[in-house]
């Protein structure tokens, strides 16, 4: 690694030719995105967003600062500063074919358990028009039962009684708009990227809730002066591994300690509703609409749900990428089915998409064999993910009379899961999730009561108390604890179909 060429704004002129790179003059630019989150999403999305846009435009106001809330963004920290905020973008199509670029829309970081307070003073520049957020389904600290801002969570309490050092984002948030507004400057727009239906209107409602109990007359100048755009976001992006580090070394000879893998495949349909400009990423192809629902709900019934129907029962039966499990034709015509007859029922019309077209691309785009999307990634924080990716759909086949099986061996088999950390072969399978003790502890008394899993009411809500669903759930549940090969009941969902 020692003669390798160093990732650095002053080493970009030697990168070989084929490996694009900024055009714009970085040392120009101004960051008018703080942006909360900086994984692997943010920096194959807006960030490449961003970054063509000044490579097209020559725009200069909107490059981005990143921050870090939690102590686990700071080798991200380091990583990037390093670099000069530089990284590399390896777009990997499904016939072999890669293209890298390097990125360069990212101009600083502020790591927020080092400097709470530089955080809250990034975010109150006045260079600063828009925070954006990619803090996962989890990070929005609602309450399931009540669907408000939890302040049960110690990090919630503690951020009510020391405004000035906050540890979750919406305690920065209402510091950083106190300040504006005591200085005088106007709000920025919260701009949500996270696979949540209505991602604005949630963030909206939870900052309010917490602005709220803290100061209602900030809350109400938040209320008539922020914007919260609902957004749909979507790019297929599998973890970096060090395959993707080596491969740059040798193929290019340069050293990019955490470079971005994705697929070539990209899009972004935003609500147009910012209180204080934007970008004009609709340049780049970037899409600009007055009602995101109908694609987002598309998105996540469709793609999201997709992913965590082969990732819990593919988990299970021992596959270990998405790719893996769409060329198992079982899996694939399982998914297809699902997609088929019980989510696409539950989906308005969508201007300008054809829905049978946008399955057969998603399918395509899943079994991208470039792609190692590990199933592992697809698990992490399911709990959070499924009440929004699945269980609204079953929600609606109850309501309307739908099929509902489908999904609900998803849900048994997600028990199953929890239950034994097993797969079928006995393998190990790490689970990562904010309840997994919860989780475990409900799954492993199927045996003294089945609904015992589903009675998680913070995941499912009252879907222990649907009879229909239940005697389904149940059926499954009796059939994989006697045998988890779930291919035996794919198999037999998909026949009596
Ligand atoms: C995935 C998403 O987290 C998940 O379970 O479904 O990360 C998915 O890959 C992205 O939303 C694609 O846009």
């Amino acid at each position: 690694m020692n003669n390798l060429l160093l990732l650095k704004q002053k080493n970009l002129s030697q990168l070989p030719a084929e490996i694009g790179r900024p055009s714009y003059d970085r040392g120009q630019l101004t960051a008018g995105i703080v942006h909360v989150g900086v994984g692997g999403f943010h920096r194959s999305h807006e960030a490449v967003y961003t970054n063509e846009l000044m490579q097209e435009s020559g725009t200069s106001e909107w490059a981005i600062c990143g921050i870090g809330l939690r102590e686990s963004d700071r080798r991200m920290a380091e990583v990037l500063r390093k670099q000069d905020y530089l990284y590399t973008l390896i777009e990997k199509h499904p016939d072999g074919e890669i293209e890298n670029r390097v990125i360069g829309s990212l101009v600083d970081f502020v790591l927020g358990v080092d400097d709470r307070s530089a955080v809250i003073d990034r975010m109150a520049h006045p260079d600063t028009r828009i925070v954006s957020l990619t803090i996962t389904e989890g990070g929005y600290n609602v309450d399931a039962t009540t669907g408000k801002f939890d302040f049960s969570n110690p990090d919630a309490q503690h951020d009510l009684e020391n405004p000035a050092s906050p540890r979750l984002v919406f305690g920065f948030l209402t510091a950083a708009l106190r300040k504006r507004r005591d200085n005088g400057l106007p709000a920025f727009t919260v701009q949500s990227c996270d696979n949540i239906q209505h991602n604005g209107d949630l963030t909206r409602k939870i900052l309010l809730d917490f602005a709220n109990r803290q100061d209602a007359e900030l809350a109400k100048w938040i209320e008539d002066e922020v914007s919260f755009p609902n957004a749909m976001v979507d790019r297929i992006t599998p973890v970096t591994t060090e395959a993707d580090i080596n491969y740059l070394a040798n193929t290019f000879g340069f050293h990019d300690a955490w470079p971005v893998t994705c697929e070539p495949f990209c899009q972004w349909v935003i609500e147009d509703n910012f209180s204080n400009g934007r970008p004009e990423w609709e340049k780049v192809g970037a899409q600009f609409v007055s009602d995101v629902t109908p694609y987002e709900t598309m998105k996540l019934r469709l793609l999201n749900a997709g992913h965590s129907v082969l990732g819990i029962l593919g988990s299970i039966f021992g596959h270990e990428t998405i790719d893996g499990c769409v060329k198992d034709e079982l899996f694939a015509s399982y998914l297809r089915t699902f997609m088929d007859v019980e989510a696409t029922p539950t989906l308005d019309a969508v201007a300008g998409i054809d829905l049978d077209q946008y399955k057969d691309t998603l399918i395509e785009r899943f079994g991208n064999p470039n792609i190692k999307d590990r199933l592992e990634r697809i698990c992490l924080e399911s709990s959070s993910k499924l009440p929004v990716f699945l269980i609204p759909t079953i929600n609606d086949n109850l309501e309307r009379g739908g099929s509902i099986k489908f999904a609900a061996l998803v849900v048994a088999a997600w028990c199953y899961y929890s239950d034994k950390g097993v797969d079928q072969h006995g393998k190990e399978l790490e689970i990562v999730d904010e309840l997994k003790t919860l989780l475990h502890n409900a799954a492993k008394e199927t045996g003294r009561d089945k609904l015992s899993f589903l009675k998680l009411k913070q995941v499912f809500g009252g879907l222990a108390q649907n009879h229909r669903f239940a005697e389904v759930y149940i059926e499954m549940i009796d059939a994989l604890y006697a045998n988890p090969d779930v291919s035996v009941l794919m198999r037999k969902l998909l026949s009596d179909s």
